[in-house]
Parts: C-alpha cells; sequence; structure tokens
C-alpha cells in the first residue's frame, strides 16, 4: 500500500465581473477544507482564475490581456501558496498565462507542500475553431487565445508521488495518457470547462457527459494511473458547462463524484499500488506493448 489523499475542488461558474480576489476567496474556502479532511494535494480546475472567456470573440486578443496572469505567484494568488506552506498541502490549478515575450498559454501548475512550483503543463490540444463563427450561440476560440504547449506532457515529483498534468480537451487524446504513463506516472489530474455542446455541435444533451467521462475513465485504465478529472462548471455569464468533477481509480472505476454544479470538495485516500497489477500484467509493457508498430501514431 502507498496512500495519497486526493482532493479535487470543482469550481462554479465565475463571471465576467468576478475579482481575482473573489475567486481566491472560494478557492481558499475548499483548500481549507481539503486540508482538514487531510488532503496531500488539492487540485482546481482549468482556467480557474477567470470566465471561460474563449467563448466570446475578440478581434484583437490583446484586449483579453486582463484575463491572463502576468506572474505567478502573484499577489491576488498569493495566499494560495501561504495557505500550501503553513499547512503543508499542495495544490494544482489552471489559469491564462501571458509570458513576458508575449506568449499565451493555457496552464497549469503543481504546487508542493512548501509552496514551491514543482510542475507546470500548458494545454496541448486547443480544440474549437479558427474563425469567429457570428451565429454561433458561443465562440471556442482556444486556438487564438492560446499557442500550443510548448513544454510536453510531463509528470512531476510530488513528495515521492508521480503527478502528470493534463487540461480539459488533452483528456480525449489517448496519446497524452500514453505518453504519460511512459513516464510511470501515479495520479493524472486534469482540470476542464466543458460547454453543453462541442464546438460547433448539436449532439443528444446526454453525450457531454458520458464522453467526459468515458475519456478519463478509459484514460485511467489505460494508463494504470488514478485520474482526478475536475470541473468548473454550471453557468458563466449565462452558459452552462458541465460538471462531472470525479475521482476514477486505474480499474477505470469512478470512487467518488460530485453531482451538482456548486463550489464542491470531494477527497479520497487511494491506494497508488492499485495501478501495479495492471503495470505488471494486462498493461505490461516490456513483454506486451508493439511500439515498433505504432510508427503511424507520430507519422502523420
Ligand atoms: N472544452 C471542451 C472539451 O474538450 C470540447 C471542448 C467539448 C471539444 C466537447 C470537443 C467535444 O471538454 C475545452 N476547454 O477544451
Amino acid at each position: 500500500m502507498r496512500m495519497f489523499t486526493l482532493a479535487l475542488a470543482q469550481m462554479a461558474g465565475i463571471n465576467t465581473e468576478d475579482t481575482r480576489e473573489a475567486v481566491v476567496g472560494r478557492m481558499l474556502a475548499m483548500f481549507e477544507k481539503a486540508a482538514a479532511g487531510g488532503a496531500d494535494l488539492v487540485v482546481f480546475p482549468e482556467l480557474t482564475l477567470t470566465t471561460f472567456f474563449p467563448r466570446t470573440y475578440r478581434e484583437d486578443v490583446s484586449t483579453a490581456d486582463e484575463y491572463y496572469e502576468t506572474a505567478m505567484p502573484n499577489p491576488a494568488v498569493q495566499p494560495l501558496f501561504d495557505f500550501a506552506k503553513e499547512h503543508e498541502v499542495g495544490f494544482s490549478f489552471g489559469y491564462a498565462e501571458l509570458t513576458e515575450d508575449g506568449h499565451r498559454f493555457n496552464t497549469q501548475i503543481l504546487v508542493d507542500k512548501t509552496g514551491e512550483i514543482v510542475g507546470k503543463y500548458r494545454k496541448i490540444h486547443l480544440p474549437g475553431h479558427l474563425e469567429h463563427i457570428p451565429d454561433a450561440p458561443y465562440q471556442h476560440l482556444e486556438k487564438s487565445y492560446f499557442e500550443v504547449g510548448d513544454l510536453g506532457f510531463g509528470v512531476f515529483d510530488f513528495h515521492g508521488v508521480e503527478v502528470g498534468m493534463l487540461i480539459c480537451n488533452d483528456r480525449r487524446w489517448p496519446e497524452a495518457y500514453r505518453t504519460l504513463a511512459l513516464q510511470d506516472v501515479d495520479v493524472i489530474v486534469i482540470g476542464f470547462n466543458t460547454p453543453d455542446q462541442s464546438p460547433g455541435g448539436d449532439e443528444q444533451p446526454h453525450l457531454a457527459m458520458f464522453h467526459h467521462l468515458l475519456s478519463c475513465q478509459a484514460g485511467a485504465y489505460q494508463s494504470s494511473a488514478w485520474v482526478g478529472t475536475v470541473a468548473k462548471c454550471g453557468y458563466e455569464d449565462g452558459h452552462h458547462m458541465i460538471g462531472g468533477t470525479a475521482i476514477i481509480a486505474p480499474t477505470g472505476e469512478i470512487v467518488s463524484r460530485v453531482f451538482d454544479e456548486k463550489d464542491s470538495v470531494i477527497l479520497s485516500d487511494i491506494d497508488l499500488t492499485l495501478g501495479d497489477f495492471y503495470k505488471n500484467g494486462t498493461f505490461r509493457y516490456e513483454i506486451h506493448r508493439r511500439p515498433e508498430t505504432y510508427g503511424l501514431l507520430t507519422e502523420r
């Protein structure tokens, strides 16, 4: 047994008028609840500090600069880092990053129990469309607001636990999980902001939740890893996003799940050795996996 206490802090919608200070206050309330429950790591969603602003078209993306963080940490989020250090609990959260040399990324960081940033991931799979679709109920213009992440799929040491991060659309791509699994990841944390309809889609309503959970459960099983997937959900500026925050075992089974769309914390004591049975059996790469036949996966 290698026990680890994972907490997920689901965020209800953040409206344009909500200040970072107000949002951080909501995050701290959940951080405290998770810490009181003995959490080692508390995970917040994608773009945790702001509304999902890529749903709005702007001719000049620099008019969205207010939604990006130009330093991390910074005064607005410093209370989270202070709390982590004081209570010896790590955390992870997503935000829009604007670098000093003007690059824009959809970013997630991992902060350890001393309050130090020990991992950073920049979203690689950017969904949605390239052009403004004027008559659409909402846009999905991440490709305009962010560049493809340039840090690869990393696995980071978190006090002896190997933690990988994915962001939202990444969870739909099997290659993302396999790349982390090849680095012997123990826990994959995935924040998401998922609207009711895929970009330009008109699918049956239940499919948004079905595909979200299908992707994360399959990803957990096929990478022999634990998955913590956490939503920012409910209504944001009048637009609805699905919930579905869940802790998923390497068996692919959901062990804990949120059924509301509010600020909600779930927490589970997970056994990190549960994935070993699969790593050493069904998915024992050195005797079962055939990379010499997978060339197409990276050629096209
Ligand atoms: N959102 C959605 C996601 O991948 C989407 C966009 C929804 C793409 C459904 C395809 C299908 O969950 C983000 N932010 O990636």
